[in-house]
């Protein structure tokens, strides 16, 4: 008889109020379980309980904030299939154990092989600084209303304290609204330009199109970006989404596209 491997894998993510999640670090995660066909269970968390959730159930902190306290955050996950179980926060380290604990047969289907360790954190950190700490001011409000009402009221009351500023005076608006998403499609052609080193099209006719940053599979950076791009798709589908895909040739939608089969929330 065909035994399937059971996982007992129990997913921690964050709620909105549309039929999926937005946060760019749990879809990360959850990419990472759907390409490598794991079972989970996704438990819903909002982030107003994010740290009592994760101290009740023994799951780490992913920081210390500036006043020396534990910061949780999501994703985090259990995994119930081996015993001690293991609990664990911060994305990346979630997705290496899931490489470490259910390894793909196949080599090229490996998403962060120990070897791209240093290439995956210089990624992350060039995202990070060019792209995603460049969103908040053209962000906010797509944000804040797919947040859940107690989510609401977390998010406004936490960062209009920390940035001194009502969330509407954060949010820019006009040519001024215009010009800061034009530094932001400077960063994602960047990209794009890298994508086409990769594919090899300075070398001749014929060279293909690769998909994803390390090739035709995805790696932990799509992963990552993939992440980003699915917040920026269903925090502001008329806004957002409209523009990045009519950026670098149209790249962002097949990319998109491409990603979608993995997208499924279980
Ligand atoms: N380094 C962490 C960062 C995770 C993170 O910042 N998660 C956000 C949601 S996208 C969060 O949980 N925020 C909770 C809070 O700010 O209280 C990771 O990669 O998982």
């Amino acid at each position: 008889m065909h035994m399937m491997a059971v996982t007992k894998i129990i997913f921690l993510d964050i709620p909105t109020t549309l039929p999926v999640p937005t946060s760019p670090n749990t879809w990360k995660v959850r990419l990472a379980l759907n390409y490598k066909q794991l079972n989970y269970d996704t438990k819903w968390v909002e982030t107003t309980d994010i740290e009592s959730v994760c101290k009740s159930l023994g799951i780490p902190p992913t920081s210390v904030l500036p006043d020396g306290t534990p910061k949780y955050t999501l994703p985090a996950l259990i995994d119930n299939t081996f015993s001690p179980p293991t609990l664990l926060s911060d994305s990346t380290p979630i997705i290496e154990y899931l490489e470490h604990a259910y390894p793909d047969p196949d080599p090229s289907r490996a998403l962060c092989p120990p070897t791209s360790r240093a290439l995956h954190a210089l990624f992350e950190y060039h995202v990070a600084h060019a792209i995603t700490a460049q969103l908040l001011p053209v962000m906010i409000m797509h944000l804040y209303d797919k947040k859940t009402p107690r989510d609401r009221i977390h998010f406004r009351t936490r960062t209009e304290a920390a940035l001194g500023k009502k969330l509407e005076d954060i949010e820019l608006r006009g040519e001024e609204r215009e010009e800061h998403w034009k530094k932001i499609e400077a960063a994602f052609d960047l990209l794009a330009s890298f994508m086409q080193v990769g594919s090899g099209l300075g070398e001749g006719a014929g060279a293909g199109e690769i998909m994803f940053f390390a090739g035709s599979n995805p790696s932990l950076a799509d992963c990552t970006f993939g992440g980003l791009l699915l917040m920026l798709l269903y925090d502001s589908p008329d806004e957002a989404w409209i523009k990045i895909s009519s950026w670098s040739n149209g790249r962002w939608k097949r990319y998109m596209a491409a990603l979608e089969q993995w997208t499924a929330v279980k």
